[in-house]
């Protein structure tokens, strides 16, 4: 590959965004680090960065997968170089000052070891102003369980990726019905496999598409949840 002397600086915004997709997809780290700095120097926005550069990546990355051009090891490759990115633009994502809105944790469910999509929630639900716990990925019920014990969150938040494990989130919801405690969390779930359809089905508060869909629900369902309370006291 010759990619080594290409000079990412030279490129416009469009080349250098579009030549940042063919980096991710080739799973070049360095590439996309330098690609996402040089992006920020010349005044994007963070999320701009995000959403244009690397999840729109992803997302090509993602059809080729689904399509059998691309394999685990070399998606692999490609999800580093994405993390890499992000882990970039994560501290300037929370970086707003706000007071804090509320308390999420957030994890993917056992037998999961998809963590992309929630890790950018988390993101940006910090950069909206919430504390995030993250679980991390594979997360029995047990685990949900003793977060919500220790944390006492506000938002209880749940990721799948399999439709083979996506099941599991009803898992966990049933476990918080059985124990009393359903009712004074809000439950939220995602992931690509998912819908609304099945967010109702296994009893979650909401079921939201992506990211950013994902921080206005959430403040929305804080403040109804407050309205509720304040009625009630
Ligand atoms: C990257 C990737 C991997 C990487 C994961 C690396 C990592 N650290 O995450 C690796 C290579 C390890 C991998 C492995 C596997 N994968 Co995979 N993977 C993908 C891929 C290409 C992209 C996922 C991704 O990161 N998307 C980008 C993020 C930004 O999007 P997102 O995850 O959907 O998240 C957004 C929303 O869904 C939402 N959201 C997500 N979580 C949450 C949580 C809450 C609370 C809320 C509110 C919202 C929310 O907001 C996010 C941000 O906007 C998808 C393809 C796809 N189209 O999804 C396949 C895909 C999910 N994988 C698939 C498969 C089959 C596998 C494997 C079984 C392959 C294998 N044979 O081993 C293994 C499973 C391993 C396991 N046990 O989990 C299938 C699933 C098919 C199915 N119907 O179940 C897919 C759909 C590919 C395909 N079409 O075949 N994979």
């Amino acid at each position: 590959m010759s990619e080594d002397d290409l000079d990412l600086r030279s490129l416009s915004d469009e080349e250098l965004v579009e030549q940042m997709h063919d980096d991710l997809y080739d799973g070049l780290k360095d590439e996309i680090v330098e690609g996402v700095e040089i992006l920020l120097e010349r005044g994007w926005t963070p999320y701009r960065v995000l959403t244009e550069a690397l999840v729109e990546g992803m997302r090509i990355v993602g059809i080729d997968f689904r399509d059998g051009i691309l394999f685990v090891p070399e998606v692999l490759l490609s999800a580093n170089a994405m993390k890499a990115g992000m882990g970039l633009l994560r501290p300037l994502l929370a970086e707003t000052g706000a007071p804090k809105v509320g308390k999420m944790i957030i994890g993917t469910v056992k037998g999961d070891i998809h963590d992309i999509g929630k890790n950018l929630v988390s993101m940006m639900m910090e950069g909206a102003g919430f504390e995030v716990i993250d679980l991390g990925i594979n997360n029995p019920v047990e685990n949900y369980l003793a977060a919500i014990e220790e944390h006492q969150p506000d938002i209880v938040g749940m990721s799948a990726l399999l439709t083979t494990t996506m099941p599991y989130m009803k898992v966990v919801i049933d476990a918080m019905i059985e124990k009393g405690i359903r009712d004074k969390y809000i439950v939220m779930v995602g992931g690509a496999p998912l819908n609304e359809e099945f967010g109702q089905a296994i009893g979650a508060d909401a079921y939201c598409r992506d990211a950013a869909v994902t921080v206005e629900m959430a403040k929305d369902l804080i403040a109804r949840k407050h309205n509720q309370l304040a009625r009630g006291a």
